[in-house]
């Protein structure tokens, strides 16, 4: 699957912590855009797409959430609760979000600015997308 666990270095000492992301060394695309999701209410899911072309990292800077990642061919569950650690999500990986701790803040970072036509919200057409058939 087009995702990966990254770990980021903490330079820690005795006032507290800083982890620095930058481009081309810990963050491996052009960071075009930053978002950050927070106050996500008790019992939420969201997410529910694909993205066509879309690069992200994605850091929980505060609290945990889980993500449910799927490329269409397999299903992986992960718990994002570490600033120390960055998840790479790539194109083509269905995503949803839910399990969020009532501090989570989840920091975004993208290789593109924001494009609602690179977002697939359907889910039976990405799994159709994801079938090797698509590709010819
Ligand atoms: C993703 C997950 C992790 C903007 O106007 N600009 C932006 O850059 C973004 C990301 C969103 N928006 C608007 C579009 C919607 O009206 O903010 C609203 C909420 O966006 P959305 O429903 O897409 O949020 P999530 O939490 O379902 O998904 C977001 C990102 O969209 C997505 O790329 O991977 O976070």
């Amino acid at each position: 699957m087009n995702v990966k666990l990254l770990p980021l270095q903490k330079h820690g000492d005795d006032r507290g912590s800083l982890i620095a992301l930058e481009e081309g060394q810990n963050v491996p695309f052009t960071v075009r855009r930053v978002y950050y999701l927070f106050e996500t209410k008790e019992g939420v899911r969201r997410g529910f797409h694909a993205h066509k072309n879309l690069k992200q990292l994605v850091v929980a800077v505060r609290g945990s959430c889980r993500f449910l990642l799927d490329d269409g061919h397999e299903q992986i569950e992960l718990v994002l609760d570490n600033p120390a650690q960055g998840l790479l999500v790539e194109a083509m990986v269905w995503r949803e979000m839910y399990d969020f701790s009532e501090d989570c803040v989840l920091m975004v970072l993208a290789d593109s600015l924001y494009d609602e036509s690179d977002y697939i919200r359907d889910k039976a057409q990405f799994l159709a997308l994801t079938q090797p058939e698509s590709r010819s």
